[in-house]
């Protein structure tokens, strides 16, 4: 179902925040950019030219004959084209003498317990794979699910997949059988890899049982790989083998055969805000050419100095796109981390920053207000002077939880670069280039080169500058989605029928007085409130922005008198009391900074907020509390407690 704007009578998002910090490149970051304005200019003369120069950084079996063949919605990217992904993440690298290289520093979540693999160490593993999988009988085509924890099986089984032209269907670790059954059923996929256990929080936590549960109502799955990883004692049945068993002993050489540059590469389940899973579908040329160049120009990755560290889970897009196949595209040096930032203690981040020398480091605007609330001393503590740029991804960054990301782990120094972008997009689309924009806190400021976002009103006009509305793509890119796997009227259901002729990702957004892009949340979150659509984004940065404030969510409940009323839930700073005052406090700092009309009807101060598992605030089930409904389905929260946590708290509301 297409997002719809709330409320019988809707306009134009209100535009409340005002943000006048400014910060420019530093200069000799600017001197040494991979990529100058010059790139802007490029594309906006030739859009297609533009990328068919991103997709010559890759090497391809045979060059494509079209760049795009556009049956709207229905994009082909680079036709004709032939090239094998897994080639251009690991032997390419090797065939051109970086074999030596390290791909990965694996840091296990117990202390000590790290592995290194160069590019040649990817190549035999990756090779040893795929043998595997044949060996299986698992061909081109063919669907496996990966169900696994951050250890380094897990991007060699993807790459595994993408060598012999099998599509890989990644399930989050943390999902229960139910949500793993309905990811295998929908894609039918024949094989499932996964492991004993993984480490979390200091214990190790099973796997396993889970997939036996899925896997016994699944009768397509012929096999289930399994990865030792904990040790700890598996229940073994007739569809089971180990990987020690089946992928060490096969030989180290596979060549890589070429696969249409529009060949499946992997389906990735997004759960959405409302309804079924859907499987979004990425393939090979365009999706490799975006990751990659974006990678390059966003994070201005210099592959022979740079340790890039992404703290995401491969199990999300950001990890996918960022972990595996941007970075090791551009031949990177990365660091995967397995656990949580408070194992052992919650300075684990920053002792793996200054343990790597870490110099980009790329993470989530919850994890920044999380350690926002933990205390400054603690990354005080660390050596961080290796760092050199600083990303963000996974919701709108809160300008404080923006300025703190800057002064305290980037001291000043790191330009932070906001990147948005969705499953959907599979690569960054909007976001600051750090050689060349002077970020605004908050903003993700100019769509990359190549890329034509705006934003409309609800009938799909522009909006001039200083509007809000409806962010929209109007024309595409080379690693969007090619539909909803076994689900083309879905596709074009969800994103393509509320504007006409433009793709519709579901966010709201601003476009400032000097034309900058600030996103506001999804539409399906926009409360009104006396006939103005408020962004829940903007209430939530201004309670974020009062010094006692760690973290906020914002929903609208019913209200007799204004349609919808503000309800907030905030999460207090480590050091700040609750104190009977705290709520009027509040309101009255919202009125202060966006005006009356955003002032909360109610501020209610809890323990947790409900959050999925890649740290998005989960309001509709915020929304269910405020308005005294039974909480809705909470399959896909990381921590299913934390509603019993806030509805316990509900007694000492506001
Ligand atoms: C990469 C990823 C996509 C949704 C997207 C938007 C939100 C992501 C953001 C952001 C504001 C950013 N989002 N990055 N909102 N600023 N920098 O997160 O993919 O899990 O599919 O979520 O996340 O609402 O539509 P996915």
């Amino acid at each position: 179902m297409a997002p719809e704007t709330p409320g019988n009578e809707p306009q134009a998002l209100s535009n409340l925040l005002q943000e006048n910090r400014r910060f420019a490149p530093p200069a000799n970051l600017a001197a040494a950019a991979n990529v100058t304005s010059a790139a802007y200019t490029e594309a906006a003369a030739d859009r297609l030219a533009f990328w068919e120069s991103a997709a010559d950084r890759l090497t391809w079996a045979k060059r494509w004959e079209t760049t795009l063949e556009w049956n709207a919605p229905f994009a082909k990217w680079f036709v004709g084209g032939e090239l094998n992904v897994a080639y251009n993440c690991v032997d390419r690298h090797v065939e051109e003498g970086r074999g030596d290289k390290v791909a990965y520093h694996w840091e296990g979540e117990p202390e000590g317990d790290t592995r290194t693999l160069t590019y040649n160490d990817l190549k035999s593993e990756v090779s040893k794979a795929a043998n595997a999988l044949l060996e299986l009988g698992v061909r081109k085509g063919d669907r496996v699910a990966v169900y696994m924890p951050m250890i380094p099986e897990l991007p060699i089984a993807m790459l595994a997949c993408a060598r012999i032209g099998a599509v890989h269907s990644v399930v989050f670790g943390g999902f229960s059988a139910t949500a793993l059954k309905s990811r295998i059923d929908d894609a039918d996929a024949k094989l499932v890899i996964t492991a004993d256990g993984g480490y979390r929080r200091g214990a190790p936590s099973a796997l396993k049982p889970t997939v036996d549960e899925a896997v016994a109502e699944c009768p397509q799955v012929e096999h289930v790989l399994v990865v030792r990883r904990t040790g700890q004692d598996v229940a073994t049945n007739d569809k089971d083998v180990w990987w020690h068993d089946v992928v060490e002993r096969q030989s180290d050489q596979h060549t890589a055969e070429p696969h249409d540059a529009e060949d499946p590469l992997y389906i990735l389940y997004t759960s959405g805000t409302t309804g079924r899973p859907k499987g979004i579908l990425h393939t090979t040329g365009g999706y490799l050419t975006q990751t990659a160049w974006t990678h390059h120009a966003v994070f201005d990755l210099k592959p022979e100095t740079d340790i890039y560290w992404c703290t995401a889970d491969i199990g999300w897009v950001t990890g996918h796109s960022y972990i595996v196949y941007g970075p090791l595209a551009n031949g990177a040096t990365s660091v995967i981390y397995e656990g949580t930032p408070d194992t052992p203690h919650r300075g684990r981040f920053w002792e793996i920053v200054q343990k790597y020398k870490i110099t980009i480091l790329y993470t989530a605007p919850t994890a920044i207000r999380t350690f926002m609330k933990w205390g400054d001393d603690i990354p005080a503590k660390y050596d961080m002077s290796s760092l050199r740029i600083l990303g963000s991804v996974g919701e709108p960054i809160n300008p404080e939880a923006y300025v703190w990301y800057r002064e305290h782990i980037g001291h000043d120094r790191c330009p932070v670069v906001d990147t948005w972008w969705q499953t959907e997009t599979g690569a960054i689309m909007i976001s600051p280039l750090p050689g060349v924009t002077s970020g605004k806190p908050g903003a993700a400021m100019r769509p990359l080169p190549g890329i034509s976002a705006d934003v409309v009103d609800d009938q799909g006009n522009s909006v001039p500058d200083g509007g809000g509305g409806f962010l929209v793509i109007r024309e595409p890119w080379p690693s969007m989605l090619r539909t909803i796997w076994g689900d083309d009227q879905r596709y074009i259901d969800t994103y393509w029928s509320r504007f006409d002729g433009m793709y519709f990702p579901g966010d709201g957004a601003k476009r400032d007085s000097d034309g900058d892009l600030w996103l506001l949340g999804r539409v399906d979150d926009v409360m009104l409130v006396s006939g103005h659509n408020i962004s829940t984004t903007e209430v939530e940065s201004a309670l974020v922005s009062h010094p006692k404030v760690a973290e906020a969510a914002v929903v609208g409940a019913t209200d007799p008198v204004t349609g919808q009323a503000i309800v907030s839930f905030v999460i207090l700073r480590g050091t700040a009391e609750e104190g009977a005052d705290i709520a009027t406090e509040l309101r009255n700092h919202v009125a202060k900074a966006l005006g009356p009309i955003a002032k909360p009807r109610q501020i209610l101060v809890v323990p947790e907020l409900p959050k999925t598992r890649s740290g998005k605030i989960m309001r509709r089930l915020l929304r269910d509390v405020a308005e005294n409904r039974s909480v809705g389905d909470v399959t896909t929260l990381a921590d299913s407690t934390v509603m019993d946590l806030i509805s316990e708290k509900l007694p000492s509301a506001k």
